[in-house]
């Protein structure tokens, strides 16, 4: 699989256009999203369902959870920052959240 490239500032500039409910953060060339659910059973259902995609993708989130409160954040470590592969599953988990 060939090596996957960190997104340039225009690239990012483009792909965080098109994710408005995330925020980029600097320090870790990430993009993060924090979402609260009802309860714990809907955050962890939401949590099997993005499990599902980064297996699929072969990308995983840093995240973690406290009962209702889902905190992701996406990074390509392979790359060292920010890749097409993380705009993908943001938008991904985007979809799952309806939009
Ligand atoms: N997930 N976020 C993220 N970043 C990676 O670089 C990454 C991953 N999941 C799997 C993975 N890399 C492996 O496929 C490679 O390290 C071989």
């Amino acid at each position: 699989m060939a090596a996957i490239e960190q997104l340039s500032e225009a690239e990012r500039a483009d792909a965080l256009d098109g994710l408005p409910e995330w925020d980029y953060d600097d320090a870790r060339d990430a993009i993060t999203r924090t979402i609260v659910f009802t309860d714990f059973a809907e955050a962890f259902g939401f949590m099997t369902q993005v499990a599902l995609l980064a297996e699929r993708a072969d990308h995983h989130p840093e995240w973690s959870n406290v009962w209702n409160r889902v905190e992701i954040l996406l990074t390509t470590h392979d790359a060292g920052g920010l890749s097409e592969r993380d705009i993908e599953l943001a938008t991904a988990i985007d979809a799952i959240l309806g939009g």
